[in-house]
């Protein structure tokens, strides 16, 4: 997962060398033919880590073996989904199944068993690659069990009159099944995937817009604060309301890509400045760190301190945010913010073959730990990298990024 997590990075950063050397082993070794894995896979994390990688390679190279294999992953995936059937769905499954044997997909398992609910996130982040799948498939059934899910997923916010949809759902039955709502972990990309949606679609999808906006105003009311200190912030609804996790990161940049690209007449005056205010705690979270580096979670008041999750796990949000930053208001300084925080991942959290976990960012020298997730290479390295690159390298009226930062174009494919 690592070398289709990380092979549009090495493209972008022009290291042919090594992507040639990744693409020599994805032909060789991706295949789901042969004997059963014997494991169950997240269907989430290999659509937007793999199947994304897979579809942005071909997008950015148009080289047939990205498009191939993206189609053999993609065919696997398409299982997961719910078989409609004439009255109502196949053994009550209403969401894409949570996990599967991609070679034997009839191994499935419809939501995480410690759970007992389907997490929002997982089900609700698949639209921009199955659409972009159909497109380079030219075939519309990728695209129609994604935009269908998709639909699904609105009109349970439309009955339940709540858009800011909690981060878990009934597995068996179209309800929610808690209250908790997040912009962070088991949520975030969900209202992610609403606006790339939209954008996606040449903005032809306004159902995704519209539904968009009235999450981000639930949001607005209800999770988004101002500290002491005078920090914009995005809590839990449940938990420390003055705590913020580094996952919720993403918001930022959200905020001002819709600021952007959503047209004048549907735009909010709210959306750049509270976009770039929550950026700018987000920077903050490095900026006041001892080592430089974010812990999972912090407490935001007077000043910024990491919470009782000191650990740095390498994550994008931030980087991302700035890097859309950076796009849309041309501001130097998110360049040198995104630079101190990159310098700072350099000092402390690399390795002679890569980077590495830290276990406490309060304490320097920092000690590390034997574990490095695929969104390094994917993300936090791209985005890293992007902001310090012209604009004409991606440009982001011609692609849009999935949640794990791989590139996608942006095509009308459908209504
Ligand atoms: C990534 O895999 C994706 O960005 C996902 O949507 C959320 N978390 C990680 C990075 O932190």
């Amino acid at each position: 997962m690592a070398i289709l997590d990380t092979m549009d990075t090495l493209y972008l950063a022009g290291l042919h060398d090594e992507f040639k050397e990744g693409r020599e082993w994805i032909r060789q070794n991706l295949t789901l033919h042969g004997q059963k894995n014997g494991y169950r896979t997240s269907f989430f994390e290999t659509t937007i880590r793999g199947l994304g990688g897979l579809l942005s390679c071909y997008a950015l190279t148009n080289q047939t073996i990205f498009r191939e294999k993206a189609q053999e992953l993609g065919n696997t995936l398409l299982q997961a989904f719910p078989k409609d059937v004439e009255n109502g769905v196949e053994s009550g499954q209403v969401w894409p199944a949570a996990l599967m044997d991609l070679r034997n997909v009839a191994d499935r398992q419809l939501y995480p068993p410690w759970l007992r609910s389907n997490i929002l996130a997982d089900v609700g982040s698949n639209v921009l690659e199955f659409t972009y799948l159909s497109t380079v498939a030219r075939s519309p059934e990728y695209e129609d069990a994604a935009v269908s899910n998709e639909a699904n997923l609105l009109d349970l916010a439309e009955k339940h009159h709540q858009h800011l949809v909690p981060k878990f759902l009934n597995p068996t039955s179209y309800e929610y099944s808690t209250d908790e709502v997040s912009a962070g972990a088991f949520a975030d990309s969900y209202f992610e995937y609403l606006l790339k949606g939209y954008l996606q679609s040449g903005k032809k999808r306004t159902r995704l817009l519209n539904e968009w906006k009235k999450a981000m105003q639930e949001m607005k009311t209800s999770l988004i604060h101002k500290s002491t200190g005078g920090y914009t912030f995005l809590s839990d609804s449940s938990g420390d309301q003055n705590k913020m996790q580094q996952l919720s990161c993403f918001m930022g940049g959200l905020l001002a890509l819709g600021a952007h690209y959503v047209p004048e007449e549907h735009r909010e005056d709210w959306w750049l400045p509270t976009g770039a205010e929550i950026t700018r705690t987000c920077y903050e979270m490095y900026h006041q760190s001892p080592s430089g580096l974010a812990s999972e979670e912090a407490i935001i008041g007077d000043a910024i301190h990491p919470s009782g999750a000191p650990q740095f796990r390498i994550r994008p949000e931030t980087l991302e945010s700035l890097f859309y930053l950076y796009r849309i208001t041309g501001d130097e300084k998110y360049r040198d913010w995104s630079a101190e925080i990159f310098d700072a991942i350099n000092k402390h959290a690399r390795t002679k073959y890569g980077f590495a976990n830290a276990r406490d960012v309060t304490k320097v020298p920092v000690l590390l730990e034997d574990s490095e997730e695929t969104f390094v290479g994917a993300e936090t390295l791209k985005y890293a990298l992007l902001i310090q690159l012209p604009s004409e390298v991606l440009p982001l009226d011609k692609y849009v990024l999935n949640t794990e930062a791989h590139p996608l174009p942006i095509v009308y494919n459908g209504p």
